[in-house]
């Protein structure tokens, strides 16, 4: 042992509890026996009797054998990279990346057709004129920061994922049965979308949507460096056809947003009641506000033409007055919101004000009758600690709330909070974890819906400092994982990110099942199936060769390990070329890919789907196309020609 460097605590300790979680036993039944039997706990525990931090039971077992399957699965956002990412959970591996906003080198996303089509379909009319003027398709950026899963009857159904670009004021649905992303659409009116969320009752339903910045409406450059006629709009998206149903102008800026489990409101945290548009503006006013969205109302509004359109949408008015909107005063600049797993409190959390603020929906009716003081409906307002973000939930009456500032995770009681606002002294907090370091959103299992089990919780920490090697000045973020069956809270695990998760959710691997292979008859490349069809080609058996329409070429084969059906193709200098791939292999783990070198093309093709790309055959040549996913022991033989004879001059 040459090595002096002391090893940081946490590390020893994390490894004593991994290898008690390892070792089994019963102490926790014991324990959980009465406080009053400590002392013959202890005696039967052995070592824990010297250690009684650790005293408080063994804690769960997070670190997987191998082989071994995660109970739940993390939808992941990634920020600024602009994708999904899937995760084993409670063992923190990363399983999958979706490409979503993003172009992906090794799927193709944002170069295939079909991906194109998904990226380009929802765009609004001036956006693709842009793009176009620019030589762009589509944006190849996007900043994803709230995944979350449809509900039924107020828990996940496995259905869908919505998300929320907010650098492109996008939304995207990702399809759960394949994991990919099927619809992305441009939301009208409203500038850069941020807080998401469905509809939790009875289904999603709407997802609704913020938009962050205030803009004017329309934005045509007529209102320009006028900021008391820029406005802020709230979205409901339809979540089955993915169209927006309706939108409604609000005061202040939005920032996160939830629904309730009743089906009757959504609510918005809202910043900037000063309407300001620098920084010192925006937070001079001690109080903004929580929006409450009136959905009946909302939906009674509309049917009756009390909106103006924009872009082809319903747009209500829902400023401060309006029968459509409540708007609750809270502490200056609130962020997170979050709906509680009991049915009825809906926690703020408070950002610049250490407090969180907690609304009852049973007491949100009388806000909508005149008259009504509009803060009737706070049944609690604990002060927790410096920086409140985000709320998650144990469906035990407990609650964990992210401290920016202090780096703590706080845990504390509803019922007590409640209490303490009603004048009794007592103290709603429970414990305080240190994370490291700066946490953001966190997310408990299942706890944003109404079967939150109480087990795990994740702490999305914006910097890691120390925690990992260094890899110079771009670090990592860092998450950790929190077992919220122990009291007090402990964090058992680290694990470094990249750019920047903002938010995730933890399912039960029951509510999911994805597909293991494609059907050959899925919605994707539907565009694909008509055009083979119209050259009287079956994807699934190819062509032999290639089929010329004018100067557009069209290349249909078929890959099965370790062959495409097509050892070379020919076309002429300046033909555009479509390629459609179609994998005709129905295994497991079987996905092809098509790399055309020099082309700057590349896409994944999964076992029994067709893929395709279009481009212009501009260099005269002989060039090689392989397969890039390694699918056979003859993988590497997995290529063919691509012979492009000059212009005839
Ligand atoms: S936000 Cu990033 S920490 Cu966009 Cu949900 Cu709160
Ligand atoms: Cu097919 Cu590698």
């Amino acid at each position: 042992m040459t090595d002096k460097t002391p090893k940081p605590k946490q590390a020893d300790d994390d490894f004593a509890v991994t290898r008690r979680g390892m070792l089994g036993g019963t102490a926790t039944t014991v324990l959980a026996a009465g406080t009053g039997a400590i002392g013959g706990a202890a005696t039967m525990i052995g070592a824990g009797a010297v250690q009684p931090a650790k005293a408080q039971g063994r804690g769960q077992k997070y670190a997987l054998d191998p082989g071994e399957l995660d109970e739940y699965y993390g939808f992941w956002s990634s920020g600024q990279s602009g994708e999904l990412r899937i995760m084993g959970m409670p063992s923190m591996r990363e399983l999958m990346r979706v490409p979503v906003f993003n172009r992906c080198s090794a799927t193709g996303w944002g170069q295939t057709n079909e991906s194109l089509k998904v990226m380009t379909d929802g765009l609004l009319p001036e956006t693709k004129a842009y793009l176009a003027a620019h030589g762009m398709q589509t944006y190849e950026n996007g900043d994803l920061h709230h995944p979350h899963m449809s509900f039924t009857d107020g828990t996940y159904d496995g259905r869908y994922l919505y998300m929320n670009d907010k650098a492109n004021t996008r939304v995207a649905r990702v399809r759960c049965d394949v994991m990919k992303c099927d619809k992305i659409i441009e939301i009208p009116n409203a500038s850069d979308i941020h807080g998401l969320r469905p509809q939790k009752f009875p289904r999603t339903g709407y997802v609704f949507a913020n938009g962050e910045h205030r803009i004017p409406l329309p934005n045509d450059g007529m209102v320009l460096d006028k900021p008391d006629q820029y406005v802020a709009i709230f979205t409901a998206i339809d979540g089955d056809t993915m169209e927006v149903a309706w939108q409604v102008i609000v005061d202040g800026n939005l920032d996160n947003c939830d629904a309730d489990y009743q089906g009757k409101y959504a609510v918005s945290t809202c910043y900037n009641s000063e309407e300001g548009i620098n920084l010192a503006e925006m937070t001079s006013s001690e109080t903004d506000w929580a929006v409450i969205f009136n959905i009946k109302r909302i939906e009674d509004g509309v049917a009756k033409g009390d909106f103006t359109r924009h872009n082809g949408v319903p747009v209500l008015d829902g400023r401060k007055g309006s029968p459509y909107t409540a708007y609750v005063p809270v502490p200056n600049s609130p962020h997170g919101c979050n709906t509680a797993p009991d049915g009825k409190h809906i926690v703020i959390n408070g950002k610049l004000s250490p407090t969180v603020t907690v609304l009852d929906v049973t007491k949100i009716d009388a806000l909508f009758e005149s008259g009504a003081d509009p803060r009737s409906c706070v049944v609690a307002e604990p002060e927790l600690g410096l920086g409140p973000l985000h709320t998650a939930f144990d469906g035990k009456g407990n609650c964990y709330t992210t401290l920016f500032l202090d780096s703590q995770m706080a845990k504390w009681n509803m019922e007590k909070a409640i209490r303490r606002y009603n004048g009794e002294d007592v103290d709603p907090i429970i414990a305080k974890t240190d994370v490291h370091y700066q946490p953001g959103h966190n997310h408990s299992s299942m706890g944003e819906t109404k079967d939150a089990d109480g087990k795990w919780l994740v702490s999305l920490n914006k910097f890691s400092k120390d925690r990992y090697l260094n890899v110079g000045p771009l670090k990592p973020e860092n998450e950790q994982l929190i077992d919220i069956s122990l009291d007090p809270p402990k964090v058992v695990h680290d694990g470094p990110t990249f750019a920047e998760p903002h938010d995730c959710i933890i399912v039960h691997r029951s509510k999911v099942s994805p597909a293991s292979i494609w059907q050959r008859d899925d919605p994707m490349w539907e565009e694909a199936r008509r055009q083979a069809a119209a050259d009287g080609v079956e994807l699934e058996d190819g062509a032999d060769e290639p089929i010329r329409d004018g100067n557009k070429v069209r290349v249909y084969m078929y890959s099965v390990a370790p062959n495409f059906s097509m050892e070379k193709f020919t076309v002429k200098q300046g033909d555009e070329v479509t390629i459609y791939v179609t994998n005709i292999d129905d295994v497991d783990d079987l996905t092809h890919g098509f790399t055309l070198g020099n082309h700057g093309i590349a896409f994944e093709v999964g076992p029994q789907a067709t893929a395709s790309v279009t481009f212009t055959a501009d260099r005269p040549g002989v060039h090689w196309f392989y397969c890039q996913w390694f699918c056979h022991a003859l993988h590497m033989e997995m290529r063919g020609r691509m012979i492009v004879e000059p212009r005839s001059s």
